[in-house]
């Protein structure tokens, strides 16, 4: 009988939940450059019979029976991942991205060996061999390159690096880095040092097939994308090998496979490949080229209109879908920023920035980004006023200091949280925010 109910009656209290996030999501700026709003129909198939299947295996190679209509999905996806990117070989299982970093250093890597990523604080992630408390860092020996003072990196730096440190893997990418990558010069610093190239293209995966940003497909050995940020899907990964990684080792894609399963992972999440092979299509179609342009349109308005009023931007400003505002010269921390703009109702997140002196808990910058209000529409003219508010939040908490005691912190945080609910300037903005998102409904 159950199954037969409808959410509401066999849970009213998640039911109720889902309703409010939902709510919440269409009464916002979604400015989390890592998140987005998928379409309908990816989320149709996330919420499908799929969900039931167990599938453990590649096509036509499970170890469970019933699988004719799961080798169709997952060749389709695998099939659209391959002529969307332009590449050989790919594996649409990993269940996201820190898995299918996990995956690449596991079919290529011995425990040990030297990987070379980019810092955290610089832009990097977790899974690029941040020390200590990652698989990545621990794992394997991590060597960790950084931007320049202005969040530039610096190809020479690296290079040099590089020959003194003779990393067996190199990977480009980043999770809050606003510039685009010379992939062609990446290449040449692996090729001189016999390295692996992993391109890390998570966060501009979609400005990639939407033909704004150069492909790395042409320079790297494997392409590693999350699909559901600028791609626009559900959330989940592609790990793909280049013709490149091919002829350098023609088992790169078996030894990529058997790492995802039975390496590290179990049976795929059915529904989720079905709503990758989606996401694929729709960004296969005309008008995923104009949204991927309008991203960058939209954050090079944004940038500028922050930098205008007096903000600083790492690097000065931006090339893709984000940007990181460093909040050093007002002296306040991302935390205070990020609390207040999201009373203001500007969700975006707290964030290192280069050089921080500051402990990635209580950042010195918010991060912010273009794709989930691009989605929605919004063009220039709502860039420059979404600039304008953003500038007025944060000249309304630039007084706040974070105490030096560590004990005086979580109070500190409190007594500021309350004040910022009652604030008459962030209520104002909130309810413009309102009237804003309400002529630009989630699609
Ligand atoms: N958490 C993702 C991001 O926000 O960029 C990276 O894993």
């Amino acid at each position: 009988m159950i199954h037969i109910m409808s959410l509401n009656t066999v849970d009213p209290q998640i039911s109720k939940l889902i309703t409010l996030e939902s709510q919440r999501q269409s009464e916002v700026l979604e400015m989390i450059p890592s998140e987005n709003y998928a379409s309908k129909a990816v989320r149709e198939a996330l919420g499908s019979v799929l969900t039931n299947k167990y599938s453990e295996g590649y096509p036509h190679k499970r170890y469970y029976q019933g699988n004719r209509y799961i080798d169709e999905i997952e060749e389709l996806a695998m099939a659209r991942a391959k002529k969307l990117f332009g590449v050989p070989h790919a594996n649409v299982q990993p269940y996201s991205g820190s898995p299918a970093n996990s995956a690449v250093y596991m079919a290529l890597l011995h425990q040990g060996d030297t990987i070379m990523g980019l810092k955290l604080s610089g832009g990097g992630h977790l899974t690029h061999g941040h020390p200590d408390v990652t698989f990545s860092g621990t794992f394997y020996r991590s060597i960790q390159y950084d931007v320049d003072e202005h969040g530039f990196i610096d190809m020479d730096y690296v290079a040099d690096l590089a020959k003194k440190e003779k990393p067996k893997m190199i990977v480009v990418g980043t999770t809050a880095y606003p510039r685009i990558f010379d992939w062609k010069a990446w290449r040449k610093i692996c090729d001189s040092v016999g390295a692996y190239f992993l391109a890390d293209i998570s966060h501009i995966a979609g400005l990639i097939v939407g033909g704004v940003h150069p492909s790395p497909a042409p320079y790297a050995d494997i392409l590693m994308a999350t699909t559901h940020k600028t791609l626009r899907g559900p959330r989940g990964a592609l790990l793909m090998v280049t013709g490149r990684g091919l002829v350098k080792d023609p088992a790169m894609g078996d030894k990529i496979d058997k790492a995802v399963f039975p390496g590290l992972q179990g049976g795929p999440h059915d529904n989720v490949t079905a709503a990758i092979a989606i996401a694929l299509h729709e960004a296969s179609q005309p008008a995923f080229k104009n949204y991927a342009k309008q991203i960058v349109t939209n954050a090079k308005v944004l940038a500028d209109t922050l930098l205008r009023q007096g903000l600083a931007l790492s690097t000065g400003g931006t090339d893709n879908h984000l940007m990181v505002v460093d909040l050093r010269p007002q002296g306040v921390i991302g935390n205070i920023a990020a609390e207040a703009l999201e009373v203001a109702s500007i969700v975006v997140n707290r964030n290192s920035v280069p050089h921080d002196p500051n402990p990635p808990f209580y950042p010195s910058g918010i991060r912010l980004g273009t794709p989930a209000i691009t989605t929605r529409g919004m063009k220039e003219k709502e860039m420059r006023q979404i600039g304008e508010w953003i500038v007025s939040v944060i000249k309304e908490v630039s007084h706040y200091r974070l105490p030096a005691t560590k004990e005086d912190r979580g109070p500190f945080l409190k007594k500021v949280r309350t004040e910022l609910q009652e604030n008459k300037q962030l209520q104002s903005i909130r309810h413009s925010v309102t009237l804003l998102t309400k002529k630009f409904p989630v699609p």
